[in-house]
């Protein structure tokens, strides 16, 4: 199996004014400036197991969470916009909802549209890897200094247990082999990117009792690869994902894992594992503001799933947007509707299932309660969850959205995915 398209020519990046107002390559920056995705990419072409295909690629974003999906002229109309309004707008990215490079075309148009009209924007890509080779030139002269590769693994035998299936030029690989085809096309692509000036970042899935241990091994490789950046994330299992009985990797774990790697190289600690379509300041998301009524994939959906009643639960402080952590939820909205229209039927009360976390861990009996006031329900709309308690919801056949929108927009989305 060869790699393509790595050749050796020296140069690497440097830290340039676009990437000291980077967000996500800089911590200082991430307080003051705003980055905008543009959700373009709906395809991949690989299964990693904790991801679960009606979620935002799980490489850089937070299961649970879905994207609208744009054209590329979509994209363009909506960067414009976000542009007047977000005046600390310094980076443009793709992340998916699935593999940006699995979506090249719609992404090199998207790219190629808004630097017709904005010659100082810094554009930003995340990708899987496996087109890397195909593509890096390309990425170049699109100008693109800032990628990301997820990479976790460099030892095809652990890559083969997180990898389910892998794509490439029409065939599809499994086991060692699949895992070993990624891992060739991801250092190439890197090591090309780099010796161009592209500032990689690469993102690694800490997955207990699969790559943990072996971490340190990967963000040793990346430093040898003059990788910019490693950002070591916490697996949040999807639901419906071969890895969705996985525990969700601690933050304590989590925290010395990175202080270990230090060691070895930078690492970034101030991820949010953001949304495909996330626009604002990293700890501040305003895509709801920016987001269309109605995603233009919804409608095809929507005459599938006209005929369909659900009943979803909805957390809100005011009834008007999805703003309120599951856990603090002392009522939940209970709307019924078919995919098109919901009404409110009911406001029901409930015992908080979380009263902090000393008081969380020992008051199964209000999660109990919880449980049981939304078993009629197919669905949990809610800004946030822990993990147990999505966990709980699932294996009760509820199903779990988080969303930060309007609580109209919310529903839609929800009765897409439950359909
Ligand atoms: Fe987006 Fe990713 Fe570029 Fe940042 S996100 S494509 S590098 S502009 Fe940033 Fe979000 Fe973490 Fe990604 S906080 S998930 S690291
Ligand atoms: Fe899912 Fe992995 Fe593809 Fe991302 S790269 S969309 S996590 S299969």
């Amino acid at each position: 199996m060869s790699c393509k398209g790595c050749s050796s020519q020296a140069a690497t990046g440097e830290i340039t004014t676009e990437t000291q107002r980077h967000p996500c390559y800089s911590a200082e920056a991430h307080h003051r400036y705003a980055r905008m995705h543009l959700p373009i990419a709906p395809k991949c072409n690989i299964s990693c197991n904790y991801c679960n295909r009606k979620y935002d690629c799980v490489n850089e974003s937070r299961p649970g969470v879905t994207s609208e999906v744009l054209t590329p002229e979509g994209a363009q109309a909506k960067y414009e916009l976000v542009k007047t309004k977000v005046p600390n707008l310094s980076v443009v990215g793709v992340a998916g909802p699935g593999d940006a490079l699995a979506n090249w075309e719609q992404t090199k148009r998207a790219l190629s549209l808004i630097r017709g009209t904005d010659a100082e924007v810094t554009f930003c890509l995340s990708t899987n890897g496996l087109m890397l080779p195909m593509y890096a030139q390309e990425i170049v002269d699109l100008g693109v200094k800032h990628v990301t590769v997820t990479v976790n693994s460099i030892d095809p035998e652990i890559g083969a247990q997180i990898y389910n299936f892998v794509t490439y030029e029409g065939k599809t690989y499994t086991g060692v082999k699949g895992a070993e085809l990624l891992l060739c096309n991801q250092l190439a692509g890197i090591e090309y990117l780099v010796r161009r000036g592209v500032l990689v970042k690469v993102n690694i899935v800490m997955i207990p009792g699969i790559n943990a241990t072996h971490i340190p091994a990967v963000v040793q490789k990346m430093r040898d690869l003059s990788v910019f950046i490693t950002n070591i994330m916490p697996l949040i299992p999807a639901p419906g994902s071969a890895f969705a009985d996985f525990p969700q990797t601690s933050q304590k774990d989590l925290a010395k894992l990175r202080e270990r790697c230090q060691v070895d190289m930078r690492q970034m600690f101030h991820c949010q594992q953001c949304r495909a379509d996330a626009i604002g300041l990293l700890g501040e998301d305003r895509s709801p503001e920016f987001r269309a009524p109605q995603s233009p994939t919804l409608p095809d959906q929507c005459d599938e799933v006209a005929e369909q009643k659900y009943t979803i639960a909805v957390t809100s402080k005011q009834g008007i947007m999805v703003d309120q952590h599951f856990g603090h939820a002392k009522q939940f909205r209970i709307y019924s509707g078919n995919g098109h229209m919901f009404t409110l039927v009911e406001v029901r009360d409930v015992t908080q299932y979380c009263v902090g976390v000393e008081g969380c861990e020992e008051s199964d009996h209000n999660k109990d309660k919880v449980l049981v006031a939304l078993r009629d329900c197919a669905a949990v709309l809610t800004l946030r969850i822990g993990y147990e308690a999505k966990r709980r919801l699932f294996n009760n056949d509820i199903l779990v959205i988080e969303s930060c929108d309007s609580i109209p927009n919310g529903l839609l989305q929800a009765s897409k995915l439950i359909s």
